[in-house]
């Protein structure tokens, strides 16, 4: 039977007939989650891949997105993809320093100045590289999304100068180089999942938190805090992550519809985010939350009273790591 079944083969060959290719581009349906709501330009970004991935595909592929940590929060989320579990997950990068140390450096404090050296830093060499660590964990980084440049917010009383922080609990994602910058505040940091953040908030359980603008608008912190200050302390960047356990079992040309169509969606987030960043600025001052800049020569005491934390925590992300940012940096500002 093996010999007729090679004859077979053999003479459909022969006849130069050409098999039908194995289906590069299987059906499949996509499961996504993150934290925010879909509010949030986050949801911006996911209309754009989807549609690109409905079009790349011929409508073979589907993907369904959950908001709200409702299906866990980041860390969470990020531990389902390793398993295999689920497809795809928008996660900042804070959380899952204990997974990859080296995320840590975009913790840093006051390490970008804007928008345009994130974006060089992230999607050039330097963000290759640290995507490439992420392989290792089991994770696949399809881009760099954007959260964005962080602000302080309480129920307190405006923050104008370092002495402000004092004694404030401030609510800070699981990190201990978020948690040191605000103990070297002065603050009293208290590290909590995103998706705990409104009701702690609400209950007065910690009395501050720090985000940006559109997040503090999208998930109506202003509902449940009373000033707002321009500290933009941290860029947090978000990464639109794949299971490599899943991602192994596609094909190439699969993988290239997600490389393409994780682009596709970081452009239209990133652009959507700063659209809105002004406009959610302007609503929750309309929603009654009090705004205040930070004079720069208090600003310099905050950042100076902060630095301590770079050579604190060098080690743990790695001195290589620090050195290429700060390499990558100056570079960039010539
Ligand atoms: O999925 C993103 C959110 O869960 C969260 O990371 C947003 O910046 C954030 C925070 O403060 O946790």
């Amino acid at each position: 039977m093996k010999t007729l079944a090679n004859l077979s083969l053999t003479a459909i060959l022969a006849a130069g007939v050409a098999l039908p290719a194995m289906a590069e581009v299987q059906e499949r349906t996509l499961t996504l989650s993150n934290g925010v709501s879909e509010t949030h330009p986050v949801a911006d970004g996911v209309a754009a891949m989807r549609e690109c991935i409905v079009d790349k595909t011929d409508g073979k592929w589907t993907l369904n997105a959950f908001w709200s940590s409702s299906l866990g929060d980041d860390l969470q989320a990020t531990q389902a993809l390793r398993s295999g579990t689920q497809e795809m997950v928008i996660t900042s990068t804070s959380p899952l320093v204990g997974i990859e140390p080296a995320l840590g450096v975009f913790d840093l404090p006051f390490l970008f100045a804007d928008e345009s050296e994130a974006d060089a830093v992230l999607d050039g060499d330097f963000g290759d590289m640290i995507s490439g660590k992420m392989e290792n964990s089991g994770l696949i980084n399809l881009a760099y999304w954007e959260n964005g440049f962080r602000n302080l917010t309480n129920s307190l009383h405006p923050v104008t100068k370092l002495e402000d922080f004092e004694g404030m609990r401030v609510r800070v994602m699981q990190n201990n180089i978020f948690l040191d910058t605000f103990q070297n505040l002065g603050a009293n940091a208290m590290p909590m999942a995103f998706g705990e953040v409104f009701t702690a908030l609400e209950t007065k359980t910690i009395d501050a938190q720090e985000n940006p603008y559109v997040t503090i608008d999208t998930s109506k912190f202003y509902e449940v805090q009373d000033y707002l200050s321009a500290t933009r302390h941290a860029y947090t960047p978000f990464m639109l992550l794949f299971s490599k356990p899943i991602w192994d079992s596609y094909s190439d040309e699969e993988h290239a519809i997600l490389k393409e169509c994780g682009a596709v969606g970081r452009d239209a987030q990133r652009a959507a985010s700063r659209a809105l960043s002004s406009k959610s600025l302007a609503a929750v001052q309309e929603a009654g939350m009090s705004f205040n800049e930070v004079d720069p020569a208090e600003m310099e005491r905050i950042r100076e009273a902060v630095q301590s934390v770079y050579e604190k925590h060098a080690e743990t992300i790695g001195s290589d790591v620090v050195e290429a940012i700060r390499a990558k940096l100056d570079e960039i500002r010539g």
